[in-house]
């Protein structure tokens, strides 16, 4: 799918016209859609700079999933945290670089609003100018009367806005939202705004092309190295792709056709893709898209999060190939 420039439509129109639309459903949402627009340019220039400003490798701290937090990371993530404080239309916020969720003062009515965030996704390509991203998911949770957040955690189908951007050759901002289709908004540095590139993006049904780390086959179960001779062997033409960045591997097959896979292994029985920050937000968006999203035994749309920072085997892509795979899983239970 190649871009359909409208210079008419900035994403400021975008989400007014999706408000005026429907006003009581879609003002908030669009609202924080807004929101994350602005946060997503801020983030951008930081990693343009980066490698100037100081801001390229790690900071010596390991974060909750054991993992090295890098400059950018944090920048990235305090970025969110300082700008929807100020903004006052959201009453929490959940990182994949945080413990704890935040509390946020807002304004009335916003309480129940809670934002998912990987601030700053494909950490470990920042150093080599290679294409990263940020993911955000938003909820509605059905109350505030909660002592932990685990209790107010929702599964992916209740998303009711979801999105990422790619921070490469071009700043990319792909977002769905509730009564909306998945709209793909590129950024003009010369005039500052989001330009709707990308309307109505639907996923291609098929695709020769698949992303996985080959590296870890022999680490794989037997159903899910039968998943991927099929995909490598089983078509004809195919052909691999791997950043190592998911959201350029997902933007990838989302415009062009494909499937990426992060699936369990041995020492990483959930895989590596976190549920809240990554694969839901992911998964819904790109099932808006006409695409599929799986473990390869379970929709990711329908688990129910029991902790924040869980994992979950992540399989994301053209519909007809997700749904060969998960044939293939099930005649190998
Ligand atoms: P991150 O959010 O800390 O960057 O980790 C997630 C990333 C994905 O973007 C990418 O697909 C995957 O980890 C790559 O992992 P691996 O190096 O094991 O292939
Ligand atoms: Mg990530």
């Amino acid at each position: 799918m190649g871009p359909v420039i409208s210079d008419n439509i900035t994403l400021e129109n975008y989400l007014a016209d999706a408000e005026n639309a429907s006003p009581e459903n879609q003002s908030q949402i669009a609202q924080v859609v807004g929101v994350v627009g602005k946060i997503l340019k801020r983030i951008y220039k930081s990693v343009q700079r980066a490698s100037l400003a100081g801001l390229t490798g790690d900071t010596g701290a390991i974060n909750i999933q054991g993992e090295e937090v890098q400059k950018l990371d944090e920048f990235a993530n305090q970025t969110f945290v300082d700008v929807f404080k100020q903004a006052g239309i959201i009453g929490y916020i959940i990182s994949e670089e945080m413990n704890e969720v935040v509390r946020l003062d807002c304004r009335e009515g916003s309480e129940n609003y809670l934002l998912t965030v990987d601030p700053l996704d494909g950490s470990s390509n920042i150093d080599v100018n290679v294409t990263i991203g940020s993911i955000f998911g938003l909820y509605k949770l059905d109350n505030t009367d909660w002592s932990d957040i685990r209790e107010a955690l929702q599964p992916g189908n209740k998303l009711i806005a979801s999105g990422y951007s790619l921070y490469g050759s071009a700043l990319d901002f792909v977002f769905w939202m509730r009564g909306s289709t998945v709209n793909g908004f590129v950024y003009d540095i010369d005039g500052g705004e989001f330009i709707l590139a990308y309307p109505d993006i639907k996923i291609p049904t098929e695709s020769r092309i698949y992303s996985v780390n080959a590296a870890n086959y022999e680490f794989w179960d037997k159903p899910t190295q039968k998943v991927v001779d099929y995909l490598r062997t089983g078509r004809k033409e195919s052909t691999t792709r791997y950043v190592g960045s998911l959201v350029a591997d997902f933007h990838r097959s989302l415009l062009k056709g494909g499937v990426y896979l992060y699936p369990a292994h041995d020492g990483a029985p959930c895989g590596k893709i976190r549920l809240l920050y990554e694969a839901a937000p992911l998964a819904k968006l790109i099932t808006e898209a006409g695409g599929g999203a799986t473990t390869g035994r379970e929709k990711i749309l329908d688990i129910a999060p029991t902790a924040p920072h869980q994992r979950c085997p992540t399989i994301l892509g053209s519909a007809k190939v997700v749904a060969e795979i998960e044939r293939i899983y099930r005649e190998n239970n």
